[in-house]
């Protein structure tokens, strides 16, 4: 071989083009990732390549052939490792690796055993790598230079890996908008990134949070427990166990905004169901209700919803604190004799929701798996909504009973693209394509809440259960803002904007007759403590920002994520200070006392999640959190 005369630094590019084919034939051989266009295929391919050129390139700083040769090699074992591990992990649990439950160590006695059951022998296919440098390092030889010329050639090097590395995220960027700000899930991480980059993401993002969890201590959870308690409001005694012993049906209703309610578009009525349930005698149905998520989207009214505290600012709270400790909705409900579960059609790592659910003590996730996507069932980002449905009723008449199942939708979900069959409406014409087909999508949820209606009567479910029903999120964003103006008649401003942040929310109690139209004014806060006290579970001594929407003494002001916040009076929005009734700017003096409290509580919020301030409460055992369930292919 030495009598071959090799270019310079042959060994450094045999070692990274090694670990690179290494990387992306394991990608393909080992892990099921959904690949929808060229774009995206040429994304995975390149990947790994920026961070390799830029860890093996850091052996041209070291002076001598012997140590350098040491240390390719090592990069390759540590690179090989990583996918080897990833890949054993992906087996049983269809997910990466991450830091979080590397340290949710006491269920790591099952996990070695499923480990060895899941080492396939073709593994060692992802240590070829390692075999082609030790050859190379060990047969061709090395130049030792430190000239001015190589000094020159190795600034290059690492200008064009940046350029390389910057190149992969712009594309990944425009497959996937905010990508790293609001990680939604670690398989598209994979893809965009790389295996690679985002451990060292993972790395960066559980550091600063576990950094802040450190510093915390006890004494900040009184501070806010003092905050909380003083501002607790008693709970309706009137609606108090109206649902007790109940199964209870709480459903995320994608994208839906409250301005389909009770409205049409171009003489259709674009929600006929939901809107007949606004008359129902059984049915609370709550027209002042604003979301209160952040960048989290859909987790984050799941966590809102779950905890009554509010999810981070500028980054998905799922991913971020999914090892605190939670008090959550289901884990009262589970100690309450509940089975709780949540019933979603996707992934499971999606929004990190595996992880996270152990956190908040859910029993069972139905996840895609436990569904059968068949022929014509699936569109836009998944299973439709309609035999997403029917199958749920399925299980759920094995579930042990009382359940608790919280039910995630997914088809009115944007770019909101429908097939043929499923369009009931035409869409609107308006300039903007998303918000003329978001009212087709609406359409179709509002049929599927039919159909769960339906099936849930046909199974003998209904009459003991509640159906509790939110809109999640916005699903048209203020970028349409010149289509919505068409559409309401009118020009739309911050105001609008913020009344725009309504979704609807609904609670449906059989045989209960009390049904009404509710106006006061609430927020998805509310949702835990207004269920539980249907169904007769005190929250008394809970840390939750909300309160329970019936409630005589229920606040009228409710606080967005980004600090913008409506009361009976006023509106605040983009540091404008609106009058409610009118929606003309006012005094902003008149929003400044609530400008302070809504900061304070939005503070208090976020101290106890960087806190993890949970674990500090009575009765909270910070080691009960267990390993997502094993999905092992015994
Ligand atoms: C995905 C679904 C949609 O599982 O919850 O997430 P979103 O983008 O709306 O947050
Ligand atoms: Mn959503």
């Amino acid at each position: 071989m030495s009598r071959i005369n090799w270019p310079k630094h042959s060994v450094l590019v045999i070692a990274v083009l090694a670990t690179w084919l290494t990387t992306y034939f394991g990608y393909l051989t080992s892990f099921n990732l959904s690949i929808d266009n060229m774009i995206q295929q040429l994304i995975l391919f390149i990947n790994p390549l920026s961070f390799l050129l830029l860890i093996y390139g850091i052996g041209l700083f070291i002076k001598t052939t012997k140590r350098r040769n040491a240390y390719l090699v090592t990069i390759s074992v540590i690179t090989s490792v990583i996918m080897f591990s990833n890949a054993v992990f992906y087996r049983f649990f269809s997910d990466f690796i991450t830091i979080p439950l590397l340290f949710q160590t006491n269920n790591f006695g099952d996990l070695s055993s499923s480990v060895m059951a899941n080492i396939h022998g073709t593994d060692i296919f992802f240590f070829t790598d390692v075999v082609i440098v030790a050859l190379a390092v060990k047969y061709i030889p090395q130049p030792t230079e430190n000239s001015r010329q190589f000094k020159m050639g190795r600034r290059l090097y690492f200008i064009a890996t940046a350029a390389l590395f910057m190149v992969n995220l712009g594309l990944a960027e425009a497959q996937r908008p905010q990508l790293l700000t609001r990680s939604f899930d670690r398989e598209l991480l994979v893809k965009n990134i790389g295996t690679y980059n985002y451990h060292i993401y993972d790395l960066i993002v559980q550091s600063k949070s576990h950094a802040q969890r450190v510093l915390a201590d006890g004494s900040e959870l009184s501070e806010v427990e003092n905050y909380i308690h003083a501002n607790h409001k008693e709970p309706s005694v009137e609606m108090f166990e109206d649902a007790k012993g109940r199964n209870i049906i709480n459903i995320s209703l994608e994208s839906l905004q409250s301005f389909v309610i009770n409205n049409e578009m171009d003489g259709h009525e674009i929600t006929p169901f939901l809107n007949s349930l606004t008359k129902d005698k059984d049915t609370f149905y709550f027209d002042n209700f604003y979301h209160q998520t952040g960048l989290g989207k859909t987790s984050d009214a799941e966590f809102i919803v779950e905890n009554s505290i509010y999810p981070r600012n500028g980054s998905a709270v799922f991913f971020t604190h999914s090892g605190n400790t939670y008090d959550s909705m289901s884990e009262k409900l589970a100690q309450n004799g509940y089975f709780t579960n949540v019933m979603h059609a996707n992934n499971r790592s999606f929004w990190n929701r595996d992880i996270m659910y152990k956190a908040l003590g859910i029993e069972k996730f139905y996840d895609v798996e436990s569904y059968t996507i068949g022929e014509g069932q699936a569109v836009n980002w998944g299973m439709k909504d309609i035999p997403y449905f029917e199958q749920s009723v399925e299980m759920m008449k094995d579930m042990p009973k009382p359940f608790a199942s919280r039910m995630i939708t997914l088809t009115n979900h944007h770019p909101f693209d429908l097939d043929d069959e499923d369009m009931l409406i035409p869409p609107y014409t308006s300039n903007s394509k998303t918000l003329n087909k978001y009212f087709q999508t609406a359409r179709y949820l509002d049929e599927s809440i039919k159909v769960l209606f339906d099936e849930l009567k046909e199974s003998g479910l209904y009459d003991n259960s509640i159906i509790v029903m939110y809109g999640d999120h916005y699903g048209i964003s203020e970028n349409h803002n010149k289509a919505m103006g068409m559409y309401l008649d009118k020009e739309v401003t911050a105001f609008d904007n913020a009344e725009l942040q309504k979704v609807p929310f609904y609670i449906h109690i059989p045989g209960n007759g009390k049904g009404k139209v509710m106006h006061e004014l609430g927020g998805q806060m509310d949702v835990r403590p207004t269920v539980l006290n249907l169904v007769g579970i005190d929250t008394k001594e809970d840390l939750q920002f909300g309160s329970d929407l019936f409630s005589k003494e229920h606040e009228d002001f409710v606080i967005f994520r980004d600090g913008r916040f409506v009361t009976d009076k006023y509106v605040y929005a983009h540091e404008v200070c609106y009058d409610a009734e009118t929606g003309e700017p006012t005094d902003a003096e008149l929003c400044a006392p609530y400008i302070e409290r809504a900061s304070t509580e939005l503070d208090y919020s976020d101290t106890i999640i960087n806190g993890d301030l949970l674990r500090f409460k009575d009765g909270q055992d910070d080691n009960e959190k267990k390993l997502p369930e094993m999905k092992g292919k015994e």
